[in-house]
């Protein structure tokens, strides 16, 4: 490795040139590959001839050596040995020209085979592949097995047209680099094939370099398909930009009508000569049609002048669709499109569900046409075969040149699901996500598969401890996240950190200075690391104003400001609904501003009047100036009670509290009737969109004062509020969220139940443990992650194994009815109810700890058998429409059955010889 890279570098190095015609000048025709086996003599003649003629590398006689391509001739079995002979040949004659002072180096050469993985093999589907990425690092694996066995000194992925089949060539390679403990310079060649300066895969030069510029080249260049004049633009555009050796083997001109190749030596040599001392090439020489006197003539050409000096890297973060896409240190703020997002985008989610996926491209175009520059892809839904989702839709993206032109980010919190949208783009894609959550070692490990495959990584600063929400943790994380990834080879470009936009304004104080600091952190890192990539998931921040737009959009925005100013470079937003900061109503900046920078402690409420002045719907004015202020003093004192509960209203409590309770005489009635009448309106409210979190908290603490009130005349009846029933809470392991958890805690221990709450990661066996210890009356599972949902499955199957009966609440951003109903309730027979938001827990919890908790349970007990039957007509609808796979039962039903069920008896069986007749007879 270092002679060829010393020599590299002293002078520019001679390559051979094309081997196919020199073979069949010999006379020999079909599987030139196999030639290495049957033939050697002649392959190795024509080293000879070339390094006669004063090539420094011979490539191998390997081009076509994949078991892809082999298996035209039934050879894919063979490949290993193909390739070994390959390289056994040339070794022998490059060890026989080889001096002290001129070494001569063998390149293996690996084709592009005749496959292409981002491209559809079927007219009619434009997802179709008939090879994929698995099947190009399998063949790819065992030619550079057989090439670096035979004695190879280089290895040459080349002629590449399709960059996804070069991308899983490197990954082959770099495995098994790590599998032998030894390393060879690598080199690419890239086929741009025609006048549009593209590879056949539609890339330009740029995104071509950036897709591949991961793994740590010896050189990279152009062959094949162009003349020397043609390749001169992209070989000086490459030139340019790559930090590795320039390599370039064109064709000896554009092939005249006969097919047939006119450049002479003479011609050649001047041509490729001027590349020299233009300071654009390392290593050149020819491709179709160039022979060894075209060799010696390129040789002799470029023989005085010193090769091209490679630039240093300029720390620009360069990813990749069909363009390419640099992050400059002016560049704007780059917005990544956040709604091909099937748990962010109902209407996404339900195209995907139906498998609509021409419309769901339509999502994707609107947000590139809506100026989106980078395109989040997140298939993370418990009832979806993610994976498969993900593949199937970025495979329908590569044929659409105006959406993937620009690079997209894997979002997912399941590796195999990024792995599968990462095998499928040719381009530089952005990995979302990694964090230190699992610890250093699994970190290392997943950011070790990212680097392989060519991806940026988004490193979120989590740990096993959880979110980190404040700037000192933010700091730790990011800097010990940082330091591992360059310690993997990671350079500053190719990792950007989030920082975790968590949702402000839910009602809960502790939520108040999340923005801020985050903006805070954003400038501390930006300090302590210059030019860091810092993003963040813009939407999280107004979660508690789901519905109501204007409102999101003015904390977005405010956001943005602020964040941007203090160096926050990218963010995965709605590019569709970017408002600007001067052009926002003066009035809703002011108090967006005052929520996002926590400038005083009823900034939230004080948006969320705002919001509700400003509905067209009436019903929302909860609380508002549309709302006759005395008109509800005039109701029942019971639904004076309701009313003020739901509208988080306390000052008449003291009020109304005593009248109510000599009305209905008892404070548990009171309890159970007016109050969880009001918890219940406010469920629905909520879950109809037409109430906000905070007002959902704020109506929890109008509770708790009654329920305070109304405890001493429990206590005096025998009943007591503290037997309201004992509630243990966890976000399962391996999920470190914990805000949706945390605001459940808030609502229902506002409503006088006790709360046991384990925090976030929390392993199965410590639930269980802990559940018993405290003696739960229900166990709450809390998740906002799809691998979260196998947790909870797990966990009810624990319980149900160890016969522990407790019913046992789910909650969270992906879990839904369905999804409890199909996967997690049949994995035990004791209860398991899905609690929709904090808003339901109330009700939820307060009717399965009551005496008619028989008859809850048992009607969840129905309506989930009743998902679950719905669900299965509905898979058995499509699977009759041939749009998803049939179960192994129902294809079986349908095999084919054949007419006769004896088998014909051959003629004769064991060995017969036949007498060799003349043809004529
Ligand atoms: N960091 C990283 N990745 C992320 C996030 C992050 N990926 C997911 C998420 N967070 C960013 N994406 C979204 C997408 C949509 C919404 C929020 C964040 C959203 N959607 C509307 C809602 O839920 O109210 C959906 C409305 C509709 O159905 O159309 O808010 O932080 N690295």
């Amino acid at each position: 490795m270092r002679e060829f890279l010393n020599a590299l570098q002293q002078r520019i190095l001679i390559l051979d040139g094309a081997m196919g015609t020199l073979i069949q000048d010999q006379g020999l025709e079909g599987n030139n590959d196999e030639f290495s086996r049957t033939h050697p003599q002649v392959i190795a003649t024509i080293h000879r001839d070339y390094l006669e003629a004063g090539a420094d590398i011979i490539e191998t006689n390997s081009f076509n050596a994949t078991r892809i391509s082999q298996a035209d001739y039934g050879l894919e079995d063979e490949c290993y040995e193909i390739n070994l002979a390959a390289a056994r040949v040339a070794r022998a004659v490059a060890d026989e020209f080889t001096t002290d002072k001129w070494p001569r180096f063998v390149a293996g050469s690996m084709g592009p085979t005749n496959k292409t993985a981002s491209m559809s093999s079927d007219v009619s589907d434009p997802g179709a592949r008939v090879a994929r990425y698995d099947d190009f690092h399998l063949a790819y694996t065992e030619q550079a097995r057989g090439l670096i066995d035979g004695g190879c000194d280089v290895l040459l992925v080349e002629t590449v047209f399709d960059t996804l089949n070069c991308k899983a060539a490197l990954h082959a390679i770099a495995d098994l680099f790590a599998e032998l403990g030894r390393e060879l310079p690598v080199m690419v060649s890239g086929t741009i094939t025609d006048q549009s300066g593209r590879t056949l895969s539609g890339q330009t030069v740029e995104a071509f370099w950036s897709s591949i510029s991961h793994f740590p080249l010896a050189a990279v260049g152009f062959n094949c398909a162009l003349g020397p004049e043609q390749m001169r633009p992209h070989l000086e555009t490459i030139s340019g930009l790559a930090t590795c050796g320039i390599s370039c083997y064109p064709n000896a001109g554009l092939p005249n009508e006969f097919g047939e190749y006119d450049l002479s030596p003479a011609e050649m040599a001047a041509q490729v000569g001027e590349f020299a001392t233009a300071g654009f090439i390392n290593l050149v020489g020819g491709c179709c049609g160039t022979t060894p006197e075209h060799i010696a003539a390129i040789r002799a050409a470029v023989a005085e002048v010193p090769p091209r000096v490679a630039p240093a890297h300029d720390g620009l973060c360069r990813l990749s669709g069909l363009e390419e896409l640099c992050i400059r240190t002016d560049s704007n703020f780059i917005n990544i499109g956040e709604r091909c997002n099937v748990s962010g985008s109902r209407r996404f989610a339900r195209l995907i569900r139906e498998e609509k996926f021409d419309q769901a491209l339509v999502v994707a175009r609107q947000q590139v046409e809506n100026g989106a520059q980078i395109l989040d892809i997140c298939m993370d839904d418990g009832l979806l075969d993610s994976a498969i989702c993900m593949q199937r839709f970025v495979d329908l993206l590569a044929a659409e040149p105006d959406i993937i032109r620009i690079p997209l980010m894997l979002d997912s919190s399941e590796w195999e699901v990024i792995e599968a949208g990462l095998k499928s783009v040719q381009g530089r894609s952005i990995l979302n996500s990694i964090s230190l959550k699992d610890g250093e070692e699994e970190f290392i490990r997943r950011a070790t598969i990212a680097r392989n495959m060519g991806a940026a990584v988004v490193v979120m600063a989590f740990d096993p401890d959880g979110q980190a929400v404040d700037v000192t943790r933010r700091i730790a994380i990011v800097s010990r996240s940082r330091e591992l990834l360059l310690e993997l080879g990671f350079g500053a470009h190719e990792m950007i950190f989030d920082l975790n936009v968590l949702a402000v304004a839910t009602g809960l104080e502790e939520h108040d200075r999340y923005a801020l600091s985050f903006i805070e952190a954003t400038r501390e890192l930006c300090k302590l690391f210059p030019g860091i990539l810092i993003s963040g998931g813009v939407s999280n921040l107004s979660f508690a104003f789901r519905g109501a737009d204007h409102a999101r959009e003015a904390m977005h925005s405010v956001f943005l400001y602020h964040a941007i100013k203090a160096g926050m470079r990218m963010g995965i937003v709605n590019p569709g609904q970017l408002a600007i900061y001067s052009e926002l109503d003066p009035e809703v900046r002011e108090l967006a501003e005052d929520v996002v920078l926590a400038r005083s402690p009823d900034a939230g409420e004080r948006l969320l009047e705002w919001v509700h002045s400003h509905s067209s719907d009436p019903s929302t004015g909860a609380g508002s100036a549309t709302q006759p202020v005395d008109e509800w003093r005039k109701l029942p004192a019971g639904e004076r009670l309701a009313h003020a509960l739901v509208r988080g209203n306390d000052s008449y409590l003291e009020q109304d509290l005593p009248e109510i309770f000599a009305e209905y005489d008892s404070a548990l009635a009171v309890i159970e009737g007016p109050l969880m009448d009001g918890m219940n309106e406010v469920g629905e409210l909520f879950g109809s969109g037409q109430m906000f979190l905070p007002q959902v908290v704020k109506s929890a603490r109008v509770m708790k004062k009654a329920v305070a009130w109304l405890e001493p005349h429990l206590a005096k009846s025998g009943q007591s509020i503290q037997s309201r029933g004992t509630i243990l809470m966890a976000t399962v392991k391996g999920d470190v969220h914990d805000i949706g958890k945390n605001i459940v805690g808030v609502v229902l221990g506002c409503n006088g139940y006790e709360i046991v709450d384990l925090g976030v990661m929390v392993p199965c066996e410590k639930i269980i443990a802990r559940a018993a210890e405290c003696n739960a009356d229900l166990i709450g599972l809390s998740g906002l992650i799809t691998p979260s949902l196998k947790e909870m499955t797990h966990v009810a199957a624990e319980l149900e194994r160890l016969g522990i009966d407790t019913p046992v609440l789910i909650g969270g951003a992906t879990t839904s009815p369905v999804h409890t109903a199909v996967k997690i309730a049949p994995a035990r027979s004791g209860p398991i109810i899905h609690v929709n938001d904090a808003s339901r827990s109330v009700a939820v919890v307060s009717a399965l700890l009551s005496d008619k908790a028989g008859e809850y349970v048992k009607k969840n007990h129905q309506r989930q058998q009743q998902l679950r039957e719905r669900r299965a007509e509905r898979q058995a609808a499509l699977a009759a429409k041939g749009r998803s796979p049939l179960s192994i039962e129902q294809a079986r039903e349908r095999k084919v059955v054949l007419e006769s069920k004896v088998p014909p008896s051959p003629n004769f069986l064991g060995a017969r010889s036949f007498k060799q007749l003349p043809i004529e007879e």
